[in-house]
């Protein structure tokens, strides 16, 4: 029985050699040392063997149970140390590798050209405030000259939102103008102000057309203003941001609201004054209408007009970028195409 506890043992050690996860290792266990191994039931049976027998035979079995027991333990620890070594290989980071690009998101180029055109008339002292793109009919037209009927409605075709009387109407605003009103209503001259914001237009869309569009309204009323002054600020503006060596050109134009009434166009960036598709072939490109204030206007408000004065603009601002940057269709602006977006 002492050869059999020596080639057990010998045995036990040479298959615990080739052991290498932790599921093994526990076969391995229940085959040497658990309840139903040779081993054990060789414990069990010492107390029946002879007496000269049982201590040799007991010592020896005794002995192989322990020496497994710690060949187990030892196996234990160094599978579980392979185990956490080759976790960590793996989970391995390299810091010195360049990090992931992040995607930077970038103001949409009418936003920026917002930015800049409110820039140039902030410095030139004028106040930014913003006002509703659902208007009355009132604010649209009737209070700047243009009641029901009148043939100027043409100028403007409206996406209404409700039919109503003397005003009543709702409409998603044609153009900022109906903030002049809403301004002098609040406010008492000197005033000195620019409006940006969204406006509609029920009509078919083209290169230098959209439904929807930005402008920005510019309006002062003080004593003695003048032509000249409205002459002299949209100039300015021009130059801050076309530059001096851009033509402008001023020109004749109607609008109800104002008198005289002017029309701004800036020489086409796409052909150089020499005409093409997007300038219809004129060289030039309108960018805002402009006058000055009507005194009916004025007097609507009730401000004396013939105390106080006042110039208005309003400008189509997707027209600025479109100028400086030779963009030949507005509909890029609202397309969401990013290959167009990503280059602002
Ligand atoms: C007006 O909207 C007047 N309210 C401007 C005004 C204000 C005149 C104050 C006098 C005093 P008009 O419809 O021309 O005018 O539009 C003004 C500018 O908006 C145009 O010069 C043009 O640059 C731009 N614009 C007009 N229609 C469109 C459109 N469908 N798409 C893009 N831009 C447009």
């Amino acid at each position: 029985m002492l050869e059999q506890l020596k080639d057990l043992h010998a045995q036990a050690l040479e298959e615990l050699s080739k052991v290498d996860n932790p599921q093994e290792l526990e076969a391995w266990r229940i085959r040497y040392l658990g309840k139903k191994s040779s081993l054990i039931r060789i414990l069990r049976s010492v107390g029946s063997l002879p007496l000269d027998e049982r201590q040799s035979i007991g010592a020896k079995a005794n002995e192989v149970k322990r020496a497994l027991e710690s060949s187990l333990e030892e196996k234990g620890r160094s599978l579980q140390e392979a185990l956490l070594t080759s976790h960590r290989e793996s989970q391995r980071l390299d810091v010195t590798l360049p990090g992931r690009p992040l995607p930077i998101g970038r103001l949409h180029p009418t936003t920026q050209t917002l930015n800049e055109i409110c820039d140039v008339f902030k410095n030139m002292g004028f106040q930014v405030i913003e006002g509703p793109d659902v208007e009355w009919d009132y604010y649209n037209f009737e209070a700047l000259n243009i009641p029901q009927h009148h043939p100027a409605r043409d100028m403007f075709a409206t996406l209404w939102i409700d039919a109503g009387m003397g005003g009543k109407a709702r409409l998603l605003r044609t153009h900022t103008s109906p903030m002049q009103i809403r301004l002098m209503e609040k406010e008492r001259p000197p005033i000195r102000a620019i409006v940006p914001g969204r406006v509609y237009r029920y009509e078919a869309t083209d290169a230098t057309h959209e439904s929807m569009f930005y402008q920005v309204e510019g309006l002062a009323v003080d004593k003695n203003i003048t032509m000249a002054d409205l002459k002299g600020t949209l100039f300015e503006f021009c130059r801050c941001i076309f530059g001096e060596d851009r033509k402008v050109r001023f020109r004749c134009d109607y609008f109800p609201f104002v008198e005289p009434g002017v029309e701004v166009a800036i020489e086409c960036s796409a052909c150089a004054g020499a005409g093409c598709r997007l300038c219809g072939y004129s060289g030039w490109i309108e960018i805002l209408g402009a006058g000055m204030v009507h005194p009916d206007v004025l007097a609507r408000v009730d401000i004396d007009p013939r105390i106080y004065s006042g110039f208005a603009f309003g400008m189509g601002v997707e027209r600025i970028p479109m100028l400086r940057y030779g963009i030949d269709d507005i509909r890029l602006f609202y397309s969401n195409d990013l290959r167009f977006l990503r280059q602002f």
